[in-house]
């Protein structure tokens, strides 16, 4: 096997129009490699075991409010509504998600190379990193839609040509997060076993996806097989607290139809020694606000 073939070789096959089926994954979840940063050895080890873990407080509550005052301007200002960055709601037409924020606003570009943030993803992926994508998720009261299940692996993987599951996700809840206004469900240790999914992607596939995912999900009995076997939790905590979820822990989120918005700082953060290839399972890459194709390391 050549060097090439390693990281261009498909071992998370999935969306080759056949039906769906459990791959066990064959990459690490916390990687050796970085020994010191923010993570204590337990909440690696938790986030080794489950898929993720949660970090209370980890922006002040006057960091929240700057925060907040931020996705204000943002959401207000008809430029970046008008952007094809920004992905509205499908029925009502509300903001849904803003992407490229780590690029748009000066803030959360900040926020990326601030140590509690940075130096954790370096620890828990092993190696220098820098960011795949980036949105704020607004999640209004009473109009804001749910996530469906979903790996977001599946997606880097087959649309994106994220080769191995070397990736980390990092949402900051800048609202309450409630049981009640739309919280993230998570399939603690599901991250394990990678559901290759049936169908194939559509062309431009990401303009309805963002919106309402339909292909790239698990079939509902693959939902069943892996709810009763590894139940199921829900993130919920204060504005400010940080959930660090794996690439490919299974998760999604209901309607909010209470009055209190959900709203969150979303980043992804993949290992430079994870560069996308050529997507797996899609004609074209999606574009760059999705998906960076600037895979500079980050740097503080
Ligand atoms: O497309 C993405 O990158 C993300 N969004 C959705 C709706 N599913 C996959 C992934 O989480
Ligand atoms: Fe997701």
């Amino acid at each position: 096997m050549t060097v090439a073939d390693v990281t261009t070789q498909d071992r998370y096959p999935t969306r080759r129009g056949t039906g769906s089926a459990f791959l066990e994954r064959t990459d690490p979840v916390v990687w050796p490699g970085v020994s010191s940063g923010p993570a204590t050895a337990a909440e690696l080890g938790e986030h080794d075991r489950d898929g993720f873990h949660v970090v209370p407080g980890l922006l002040s509550p006057a960091e929240v409010q700057d925060y907040w005052r931020e996705l204000e301007r943002l959401t207000r200002d008809p430029e970046v509504r008008a952007d094809e960055r920004t992905v509205v709601e499908k029925h009502s037409g509300e903001v849904r998600s803003l992407f490229e924020v780590h690029r748009t606003s000066g803030p959360i570009a900040r926020l990326v190379r601030d140590p509690r943030v940075l130096d954790r993803a370096r620890q828990i992926l092993g190696s220098d990193v820098y960011v795949h994508q980036s949105r704020i998720n607004y999640m209004p009261g009473f109009k804001g839609t749910g996530f469906y299940w979903h790996s977001d692996f599946e997606t880097w993987h087959a649309e994106d040509g994220m080769p191995a599951p070397r990736a980390v996700s990092m949402s900051i809840a800048l609202t309450d997060n409630h049981p009640f206004n739309g919280g993230l469900m998570v399939m603690p240790g599901a991250h394990r076993t990678y559901v290759s999914c049936a169908g194939r992607t559509p062309g431009d596939n990401y303009k309805s996806s963002l919106r309402e995912q339909k292909v790239g999900v698990p079939a509902e009995e693959d939902i069943t097989r892996l709810g009763y076997e590894h139940g199921i939790e829900q993130f919920t905590g204060s504005a400010g607290s940080a959930l660090w979820f794996d690439s490919n822990t299974m998760h999604g989120s209901g309607n909010n139809i209470t009055p209190f918005p959900r709203s969150n700082i979303f980043i992804v953060f993949n290992s430079v020694h994870n560069r996308p290839v050529a997507p797996f399972a899609a004609r074209r890459p999606r574009p760059e606000f999705i998906a960076a194709r600037d895979t500079a390391a980050l740097a503080r």
